[in-house]
């Protein structure tokens, strides 16, 4: 990955191939966001277009044409003569009408390339090329924190990266008897990193087992899990909402790991509220694991916070994106509440179309304190319904058990008898079942 030298702040010029089965709109939508991508990473935008093709599955990507005139906007052909501002319908003419620098040092398209197309676009093109994934999976890498996300991420570029592998050792290719010295190198490589990624899927392993621990000691205390596409902002949320200190920013994959902090002020149950990674749309193949594991808070929990970028016009296909992830994973089933967030941003008539649009959502801002004081109260309530109430007879030889009552569940009334301690409290179906069977079999 290239980075800036001398405070040049690297040029990418972005290239979209549009397909017949792809609507204008979306190859737009598509292409702001790869901007937002590439410039999460640091670059500047260049220029960037698409280009009409029946498929992404070319060698060449591009045309014989087209690719000429990439390769005059990357240095790699003479500077561009004065046909090129007669570039037909593909929309490539916007690039020269756009790019105010002479140069873009790098090329990213909006789809997936394979290894082959990627060499073949580098060789024409002579600059670094990137596709979507290597995009997202460079920013993965920067972003991940937490052991597991470094892990997982690593493996994920790893997995990308090893087909991909070449230059250092193309160029002085050798043949010795046969053999060629720069390919038996590249076999070395490859082969360290098979070897490097076993020894991560076991360390992954490792943590995954202490996690996984750590979320059992944690079971049954009610969790409301924020999730939602990237830069909706469920951080910004999580920190109003727990007066933590998430990192919140204005890029995209900001969050990788999941972190689970009590809502305050503090409630009886406590409350806790996780924040999760932002999802995608064509999110890497090669990251879905990562993506699934970070996820998993969000499947213990028993109330999701869809968070939706309400000022975003495209918000109604990220949600979408988020709906049918957490299907894939099986977390539709569970109680949700849907916050547009960020309407702030909105005219009235816009908050008011999107009232009808969206009647049981709520509309807020995580910015303001009323309406994060508004979905705190939402939370509880949510949780409070899943309640039902009970009646148990706490024997005083079990009083060790009336501090995890107290934990779990909403103590109303607490009578004190001959024989203990008559309990009535409101909990959750699983919580009372598992309290009755103690005191069956303990006490
Ligand atoms: N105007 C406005 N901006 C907001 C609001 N909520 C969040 N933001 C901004 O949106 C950007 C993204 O916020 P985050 O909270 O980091 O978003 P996120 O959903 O956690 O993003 P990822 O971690 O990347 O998935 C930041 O610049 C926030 O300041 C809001 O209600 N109104
Ligand atoms: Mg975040």
């Amino acid at each position: 990955m290239p980075t800036s030298v001398d405070n040049d702040i690297i040029q990418a010029l972005l290239i979209s191939i549009r397909t017949p089965n792809i609507s204008a709109d979306e190859v737009d939508c598509s292409l702001a966001e790869l901007g937002r991508l590439v410039r999460t990473l640091g670059f500047e935008i260049f220029a960037s277009g698409s280009q009409r093709q029946q498929s992404t599955k070319r060698l060449s990507v591009l045309g014989a044409g087209k690719l000429e005139e990439l390769a005059r906007m990357t240095g790699a052909l003479e500077e561009a003569d004065d046909s090129l501002a007669n570039i037909d319908e593909s929309g490539l003419e916007q690039f020269l009408q756009s790019a105010t620098k002479s140069r873009a040092d790098v090329v990213v398209f909006d789809c997936d390339l394979s290894p082959m197309q990627l060499r073949n676009l580098e060789d024409a093109l002579g600059v670094q090329v990137f596709d979507r994934t290597g995009v997202i999976i460079e920013i993965f890498s920067r972003h991940a924190s937490s052991k597991t996300a470094r892990l997982q991420v690593e493996l994920a570029r790893l997995n990308y990266l090893t087909p991909r592998l070449r230059r250092e050792h193309g160029g002085d290719r050798q043949r010795t008897g046969g053999r060629s010295v720069g390919e038996s190198a590249l076999e070395l490589e490859r082969r360290a990193i098979r070897d490097k990624q076993a020894e991560l899927r076991r360390e992954l392993k490792k943590v995954q087992e202490v996690m996984q621990e750590q979320k059992s000691s944690r079971q049954a205390t009610p969790t409301a899990a924020l999730v939602g596409y990237t830069n909706a902002g469920k951080s910004s949320l999580m920190r109003a909402l727990t007066g933590s200190d998430v990192l919140i920013e204005n890029k995209l994959f900001a969050t990788l790991d999941t972190t689970v902090r009590a809502l305050v002020p503090s409630t009886q149950p406590r409350i806790l509220v996780s924040d999760t990674v932002g999802f995608i749309n064509k999110l890497p193949h090669d990251l879905v694991p990562a993506f699934h594991s970070t996820l998993e808070e969000a499947k213990d929990a028993c109330l999701l916070l869809y968070v939706v970028d309400a000022s975003d016009g495209n918000f109604r296909t990220q949600l979408e994106v988020v709906r049918s992830v957490l299907g894939q994973i099986r977390l539709t089933e569970k109680d949700k509440l849907l916050l547009l967030n960020k309407v702030d941003c909105l005219s009235k008539d816009e908050r008011d179309a999107l009232c009808k649009e969206f009647p049981d959502a709520l509309q807020i801002s995580a910015l303001n304190s009323d309406d994060v004081a508004a979905v705190h109260q939402a939370i509880v309530s949510a949780i409070a319904n899943q309640m039902v109430s009970a009646c148990f007879n706490i024997p005083y030889g079990a009083s060790a058990l009336m501090g995890e009552i107290h934990n779990k569940m909403q103590v109303q009334e607490e009578e004190y008898h001959a024989l203990g301690i008559r309990v009535t409290l409101k909990g959750r179906s699983a919580d009372l079942d598992r309290l009755n069977k103690r005191l069956l079999r303990e006490y």
